[in-house]
This record gives C-alpha cells, sequence and structure tokens, in this order.
C-alpha cells in the first residue's frame, strides 16, 4: 500500500507499542493527552497499540479501553488523518474498529511518500527471521481460516482468553525485571535491506522490539526503531517519531517525548 502525504502536511507522527489494556491507566491517559495535543496532520500508528484485540465487538463494552481510544482518535481524526496498522498483539483489528476510529487501515508494510522521501513502515515481526516459534505461530494466526474460527468464539470465552495473555505478559514483564533481560530477536538486517530494495526507498520505520535505536544499514539506508510506551515504568516512556516537512519540502525526523502532566 502507498500513501502520497498531501501538501498540507508539515508534521506526521509515528507510533507504536503502546500496549494499552485499561482505560484508567497512566499510559492510555497519556495517549489520550497527547491525542488532544499533537499538532500533527497525519498519526500513523504502527502496530501494538493494544495490548490485545479479541474483535471489533470489543467496541460495545461500555468503558473499556478500545471504545476510549476509538472515540478519541474519532475526535481527532476531525482535524488529522489516522492510518492503523496491526501488529502481533492487535492484528484482529477490523473494519468496524477503523470505522468507529476514523482511521484507515494500514496494510502492513507500506510506503509513505513525504519530503520527497519514501518511508518503509512495518510493525517488524515479520522481518525477526531468528524467532522461527514466534513466525510459525504469526503464520497461524494470519491466517484466515484460524481468525474465523477465533471471532466466532463467544465474546465472554475470548475476554478470557485476552485476559490470560495480559497476565502471562504482565509475569514475563515481571521476569525480565527480576532476572537479567530476557533474550530477544531483532529484525534481520539482511531482510530489511531486501524489503527496502524492493521497494526502491531508503528509510525503514518500525517497532516491535521495543529498543529504539536508530541503525546505520549502509548504501544510505537507515533502520528507526520506535519506542515502546509505558508511563508506570522506570524511566517512564512516551515517545512520537516526528517527521517535520519543511516549507521547501525538505523533511527531518526526531524523536519527541510526549509526557507530561
Ligand atoms: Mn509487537
Amino acid at each position: 500500500m502507498e500513501i502520497s502525504a498531501p501538501a498540507h502536511w508539515h508534521t506526521v507522527d509515528f507510533l507504536s507499542d503502546l500496549h494499552l489494556d485499561r482505560t484508567e491507566a497512566p499510559t492510555t491517559q497519556a495517549f489520550l493527552r497527547y491525542l488532544e495535543q499533537t499538532p500533527a496532520q497525519a498519526l500513523f500508528l504502527l502496530g501494538d497499540i493494544f495490548e490485545v484485540w479479541i474483535g471489533d465487538d470489543a467496541l460495545h463494552v461500555d468503558g473499556g479501553v478500545e471504545q476510549h481510544v476509538a472515540a478519541a482518535l474519532r475526535d481527532v481524526s476531525q482535524r488529522a488523518a489516522i492510518f492503523i496498522m496491526g501488529g502481533n498483539r492487535d492484528f484482529l483489528m477490523g473494519n468496524a474498529f477503523m470505522h468507529a476510529s476514523g482511521a484507515q487501515a494500514l496494510q502492513d508494510p507500506s510506503v509513505l511518500y513525504a519530503s520527497g522521501q519514501g518511508y518503509l513502515l512495518t510493525h517488524g515481526d515479520a522481518h525477526c527471521l531468528g524467532d522461527t516459534a514466534y513466525l510459525a505461530f504469526r503464520a497461524m494466526v494470519r491466517s484466515a481460516d484460524w481468525q474465523q474460527q477465533f471471532l466466532s468464539k463467544p465474546l465472554s470465552e475470548r475476554q478470557m482468553l485476552g485476559r490470560q495473555m495480559r497476565a502471562q505478559s504482565e509475569a514475563h514483564k515481571a521476569t525480565a525485571r527480576a532476572n537479567a533481560p530476557l533474550q530477544w530477536h531483532d529484525l534481520d538486517t539482511q531482510a530489511c535491506l531486501e524489503s527496502l530494495e524492493n521497494v526502491g526507498v531508503n528509510t525503514m520505520i518500525h517497532g516491535h522490539t521495543h529498543h529504539p535505536a536508530t541503525h546505520d544499514l549502509g548504501s544510505g539506508k537507515t533502520r528507526w526503531v520506535l519506542s515502546d510506551w509505558d508511563t508506570s515504568d522506570h524511566p517512564p516512556r512516551a515517545q512520537v517519531l516526528r517527521l517535520s516537512i519543511s516549507p521547501s519540502g525538505s523533511g527531518a525526523l526526531q524523536r519527541m517525548p510526549v509526557l507530561g502532566s
């Protein structure tokens, strides 16, 4: 999928990995404040905005984080274009959620043309070639059959599975804090270079690893890794990558903290 920035886009924000799970959580509140305040004309949410997405009917749960976030995005959509890509946790976000949010679904990968350049946008998980167990799981849960079967379960059953996934994820994080950092898989550099060459652009923007960095891939190619968000962690993290497009049309990427009360 290709998107060309219209002339009125001067500020474009990229975010991922907020892992929102409760309306009242500080990270959710920080995101809602960010949405009210951002000057961006376009927002690109590149996956794992939600900790888990059990189906668009979660929007009917009053007071749920899904409903709150959709309503807030819909408000922003009056003044900014919103593009949402699924991550490995929230890939089941469907048309009803996009409609409720005033957002456009963004395929993984997609290319944004802005400031005279192309930006390859992806969540990042598909490039983690070393994580073979995950890639097998990914192939399964991305199949139409699996998704149809999952979504046909009663909402209450999917809510229970969602709670189990959250609990596992919390236990995982607690272990990581208590012991040495857990092993993690980074994106495969060769796979990234091939993806960039396939679409003929030099810059890749992705999330997923929770290891924000700017990697020089050589030959003028760069990989920008987005930060995850967790305002309860030490130090707290909440950051967007912002593309600022000057009146002359040139662009600059910069990491912007969005913490603050
Ligand atoms: Mn992810």
